[in-house]
């Protein structure tokens, strides 16, 4: 399934810090999470180069693996992506264009695709007016990888943002909407969050292949990384998310925001974290993811998700636990990769979600009634049906959204929960 994409990623580290083998893993996950197949890194201790970034050297090295693309970890000016594709003739992106593809791929909702445009404009923008400056137009299909720019893009680029501007301004309370459709559906929103390998997207394919259902396919228009998971009783939509990223800069920071709808939408959050982190990154990561899901308004309860057991010792694993106990109380230890600890995951989920209830439903026994009941069906669990004068049903589900149900009949009645008729 994933696309043959290649591409050779590139750091500099600066001499005078210390080394950051986790940002090159970053960039790795980050090219991953894009659809890329890398097939080699290059890292380099060094200043910056002007022309560059960094040395010409270790840019021929990465380009004799013919890649399609080259990726830096470092941010790189307008100059020096011009100079890097006409000197050899290959297409480049950093690591802000490779979040900007990301988000693209993963925008769900008009906001979210609005607001990513922009970001990718704001960002082109100077690189344009740096071109046009240059004067050499026609010829760079590689730059950039997005073909050649003409003399009047740099003010078509301005037009264009004033009008997403005014667009994002009309579709801004849309979120509230779409929510609500999902609930309709009946199905609890389960949403992954966490950073960027910490291994969201293998325990998304772990709880999805193992319990898909019949009903997976109207969500495909909802998002494509949302899908319906029947697990032990208990149904809910499971979201991937393109997750947490450090360093992001102003410009990309409201695109990003958006990406987070589904979790700022979520009725559940699963944390997840790699447990073999060195313990100050998983406290720091950790202590981030909190206060981003603060900050974006997400109120939901948190299950906490220690990933990657099978990579450390048991015993190191209940010390880091320990150690992360005010942050991620109550956790779940998991292997997304081995797919242990599964059940005892899909346990906390249960417990964690708003309690199902049962109730009476009292309906007339007419054509319309009957029509209700079906729609009563779709969202809630039938324990029992009467029929007589009127229809009485018996249900497990979640009170407002069989409410919502019954909206606009002409008597409904939802008695309040009672316990189980005898027998
Ligand atoms: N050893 C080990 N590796 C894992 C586990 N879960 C995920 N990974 C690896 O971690 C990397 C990132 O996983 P991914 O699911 O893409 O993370 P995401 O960025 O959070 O979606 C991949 O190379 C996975 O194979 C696990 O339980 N154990
Ligand atoms: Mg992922």
């Amino acid at each position: 399934m994933k696309s043959e994409k290649t591409a050779v990623l590139l750091f500099r580290e600066d001499p005078r810090e210390e080394s950051h083998p986790e940002k090159m893993a970053e960039l790795r996950g980050l090219a991953e999470s894009a659809g890329y197949k890398v097939i080699a890194e290059i890292s380099q201790r060094r200043g910056r180069d002007r022309r560059f970034q960094l040395g010409k050297g270790k840019i021929a090295e990465a380009v004799s693996y013919e890649p399609e693309k080259l990726i830096f970890q470092n941010p790189l000016s307008p100059g020096q992506m011009f100079n890097i594709s006409k000197e050899f003739e290959v297409q480049v992106i950093d690591r802000f264009n490779l979040i900007l593809e990301i988000f693209a791929s993963r925008a769900s909702t008009r906001e979210a695709k609005l607001q990513v445009e922009l970001a990718r404009l704001s960002y082109e923008a100077p690189f344009v007016r740096t071109i046009e400056s240059l004067k050499k137009l026609s010829e760079r299909p590689g730059y950039m990888g997005s073909g050649s720019y003409d003399v009047s893009m740099y003010r078509d680029i301005k037009g264009r943002m004033v009008k997403i501007r005014a667009e994002l301004k009309a579709v801004e309370e849309t979120g509230e909407r779409r929510r609500e459709r999902r609930r309709e559906l009946g199905f609890d929103l389960v949403a992954l969050a966490g950073y960027t390998n910490a291994g969201k997207s293998t325990l998304f394919n772990r709880l999805t292949e193992e319990t898909v259902t019949a009903k997976d396919q109207p969500f495909t228009t909802l998002s494509p990384t949302t899908r319906a998971v029947a697990a032990k009783e208990r149904r809910f939509l499971l979201t991937d998310t393109v997750g947490f990223i450090d360093d992001l800069p102003l410009f990309l920071i409201k695109a990003f925001r958006s990406t987070l709808a589904e979790i700022v939408e979520a009725d559940l959050v699963l944390l997840v974290v790699d447990l073999s982190d060195p313990p100050e990154i998983l406290r720091d990561k950790l202590a981030s993811c909190h206060q981003t899901l603060w900050d974006c308004g997400c109120y939901a309860p948190i299950v906490s998700v220690l990933n990657k057991v099978d990579r450390i010792d048991p015993e190191v694993a209940l010390e880091r636990c320990e150690l992360i106990r005010d942050l991620a109380p109550n956790p779940a230890f998991i292997s997304a990769r081995e797919g242990h600890g599964l059940d005892g995951l899909v346990d906390l989920i249960t417990e964690k979600l708003p309690p199902l209830e049962e109730f009476k439903v009292l309906l007339p026994s007419s054509e319309a009634g009957m029509g209700q009941l079906s729609r009563l069906y779709e969202v809630a669990e039938p324990i029992e049906v009467k029929y007589g004068e009127e229809t009485e049903v018996l249900l497990r589900g979640r009170r407002e959204i069989v409410a919502r149900a019954l909206k606009g009949t002409e008597r409904p009645e939802l008695l309040p929960p009672q316990p189980l008729a005898e027998g």
